[in-house]
């Protein structure tokens, strides 16, 4: 257990459970993109958090133990603005909780929700995460009462106040951004699309496995799910996909035949950087 390396001598047993509610909650926090800190003033501000990016409270025995997921490719900026604010924010939240970037290796188009697949195959090895936060690269929480936890019975929306969106949701089933499911509800759905290449719909097919599988999908309060994202343009290979419709219409059909039942990647490389694990996969191209 990766926890127990953590305690510099104490048994994790002899700790006491950390409060129902942590006293280091702030509430709304500013969130401002000015310069892009560099990796070493966030390790600065960080000292606590180990290698992979990995962290642990130091006294107290956390109740949650969650992974942040984040698909990722070419967005480094994003990226440290990401873990500038997220590791402060799941330190306050008194979450044991690790930070995996699963890049997409070569320059086939990107596919989010894949990659997400891959991540959560690969965290699974780690450690016995009780929930998977999935994590756009550019989206930074406004509020640290948005708790990184998984809710028992439901996926969670969390990104459901977007400035982007004028702070509300751009439509009903909208469950981009941010989501978060236990293993066993991720595996209940089979996991996310392998199929979606490129940008749009595969969240609103994921939208429609969670009621596939029979689960429903729930909401923080509005106010907890304020979201900042990094304004940027359109990325380079990761333009519009023009499948999504065609593919939207299979969901019903294909959720239980692609998704965690057919994943096939190959993992390059997995690497303990200071602020998060760097998992590199070839995930093929779309066909
Ligand atoms: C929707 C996209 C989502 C995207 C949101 C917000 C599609 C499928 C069309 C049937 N869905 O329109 O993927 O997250 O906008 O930008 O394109």
């Amino acid at each position: 257990r990766l926890h127990q390396q953590h305690h510099h001598g104490f048994l994790s047993d002899s700790l006491p459970n950390c409060p129902d509610r942590s006293p280091y909650l702030v509430g709304p926090i500013t969130v401002t993109f000015t310069s892009v800190p560099s990796v070493k003033q966030i390790q600065m501000k960080n000292p606590l958090v180990t290698a992979g990016g990995m962290y642990h409270p130091p006294n107290c025995e956390p109740r949650y133990r969650t992974a942040v997921l984040i698909p990722h490719r070419n967005r480094e900026a994003h990226l440290r603005y990401l873990l500038y604010y997220l590791h402060p924010f799941l330190q306050r939240q008194q979450l044991q909780y690790g930070i995996y970037v699963i890049h997409q290796a070569g320059n086939a188009t990107f596919n989010r929700a894949k990659l997400l697949n891959v991540g959560v195959r690969e965290a699974m090895k780690d450690e016995d995460w009780d929930c998977l936060f999935l994590h756009d690269v550019d989206l930074i929480p406004e509020n640290d009462h948005n708790l990184y936890i998984c809710d028992p019975w439901s996926p969670k929306h969390a990104s459901i106040a977007m400035n982007k969106f004028g702070y509300s949701l751009p439509y009903p089933q909208y469950f981009g951004g941010v989501s978060a499911l236990s293993p066993d509800m991720y595996m209940k759905m089979n996991g996310f699309p392998n199929e979606y290449w490129g940008w749009g719909g595969e969240d609103d097919d994921i939208a429609t496995r969670v009621r596939l599988a029979g689960m429903k999908i729930s909401r923080p309060p509005v106010s907890v799910g304020h979201y900042k994202m990094v304004k940027h343009k359109g990325d380079k290979g990761n333009e519009e996909n023009p499948h999504r419709f065609d593919l939207l219409i299979r969901t019903q059909r294909m959720w239980t035949q692609d998704g965690m039942n057919s994943l096939s990647y190959t993992l390059i490389s997995k690497e303990l950087h200071p602020l998060y694990t760097n998992i590199t996969a070839d995930i093929g191209f779309d066909p």
